[in-house]
């Protein structure tokens, strides 16, 4: 089911701020991800504005000069919301909002509420509501300092600062509530984990929409959901895969990675991305028909060193390879390779939908875990090869 066609189209306008040590084709792909972030998240995009700036204005961010080329634009469209591509603070946010006089939101928002929406199971609505929480506490305290500011001046404790921690005190309790509650889910699925650990665990990693679901559904015939959409997947799913005689292994699909993926949300789905971090291999996976796939990989491994996740062995999978040009799955992955091959020259060109490559993915798994599953090297599963 896609997420917009239940719910109510919006008309959306986006901004950009460039930043001076921000390449073009950076700048570029980061606003074409936030138009296909708005898609998933239901919103209509309408029209864009971005600017080159070095220093982002502290009141609004664009300065008063866009802001009023903005007021235009939405007024053009009829837009509903501006969506912002760079992070607002709670000031800006503010400032924004009451110059255009529609709904401002910045990435983190738009991927909260893809999150929002695509959460299933309890432990991913718990986890999302966590992030959205702490979204909602680091949007008080500016505004508050900005009551102070013009009130009794911005360092200064007194009625200001009681009140802010007034409005402060529910949301604090509802965070550690939902960590008390996560915590309790974490420790129940550990021990579960521990008991069953009768396989090595594979996990899939990796850029968003690289195709990690439908990898698991070519491995293991899951039935996992796939949609061409970004955040498809927000609950882990775990099958197991027969890769050679006497060597199976636990494959596990999990939320996929994105630039600038807000920390608060890394840290909310700690315990979805834990299982990344105690797997015994890690797939990670990316679209090498994306033009720029070195910015998905560093993406993945920044995202991953976030989580703790370095120290797991990992091979690099390049996926939907039958995309490239007109060409045979075996040529388009020749014709990917070299752009990548000199930084990453272990790479497994696959392609999930058509089946190539898998089976060398299958013995690169098998070699790969061979030298760092103990799971592999008990009696009992060796006598079964
Ligand atoms: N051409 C081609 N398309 C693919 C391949 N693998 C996946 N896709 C398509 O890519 C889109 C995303 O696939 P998913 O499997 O949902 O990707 P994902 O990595 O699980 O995405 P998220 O769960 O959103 O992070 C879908 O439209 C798939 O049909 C492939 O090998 N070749
Ligand atoms: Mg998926």
């Amino acid at each position: 089911m896609k997420l917009h066609d239940t719910a109510h189209v919006e008309r959306a306008v986006l901004v950009q701020v460039v930043h001076a040590r921000m390449d073009a084709l950076e700048a570029a792909d980061s606003l074409l991800e936030l138009g296909r972030l708005a898609d998933t998240a239901g919103l209509e995009v309408d029209g864009q504005l971005t600017q080159h700036r070095d220093k982002p204005d502290g009141g609004t961010l664009i300065g008063s000069g866009k802001v009023e080329d903005l007021q235009t634009l939405v007024a053009e469209t009829g837009a509903n919301t501006v969506i912002v591509d760079n992070d607002l603070n709670a000031f800006q946010a503010y400032n924004l909002t009451k110059a255009l006089g529609v709904r401002v939101l910045d990435r983190t928002e738009v991927i909260l509420q893809i999150f929002a929406r695509r959460a299933r199971s309890s432990e991913a609505q718990l986890q999302v509501e966590l992030a959205k929480t702490q979204f909602l506490l680091s949007r008080i305290p500016v505004t508050e300092s900005q009551q102070r500011f013009t009130g009794g001046g911005a360092n200064v404790r007194g009625p200001g600062e009681s009140h802010l921690n007034l409005r402060n005190a529910p949301l604090r309790r509802r965070i550690a509530e939902l960590k008390k509650r996560l915590a309790a889910i974490q420790s129940r699925q550990t021990a579960r984990d521990r008991a069953k650990r009768e396989w090595p665990v594979v996990c899939l990693v990796g850029y968003t929409n690289a195709g990690k679901s439908t990898l698991l559904n070519a491995l293991a015939g899951a039935g996992a959901y796939v949609d061409d959409r970004l955040f498809a997947t927000l609950d882990t799913k775990t099958r197991k895969v027969w890769l050679a005689p006497g060597r199976e292994v636990l494959l596990t699909d999990t939320v996929g990675f994105i630039r600038n993926l807000p920390h608060g949300l890394v840290a909310s789905f700690r315990s979805t991305l834990d299982v990344a971090v105690q797997a015994d291999l890690l797939l990670v996976v990316v679209d090498a028909a994306y033009p720029r796939v070195a910015d998905h990989i560093d993406v993945c491994f920044r995202t991953l060193r976030e989580i703790g996740a370095e120290h797991v062995p990992h091979l690099l999978v390049l996926n939907k390879c039958d995309t490239q040009a007109t060409v045979s799955a075996k040529d388009a992955a020749a014709a990917t390779l070299p752009l990548i091959a000199g930084h990453y020259p272990q790479a497994l060109p696959v392609s999930a939908r058509t089946g190539y490559g898998l089976d060398l993915l299958k013995r690169a798994v098998v070699q790969e875990l061979q030298s760092c599953s103990t799971l592999w090297r008990l009696p009992s599963a060796t006598s079964r090869t």
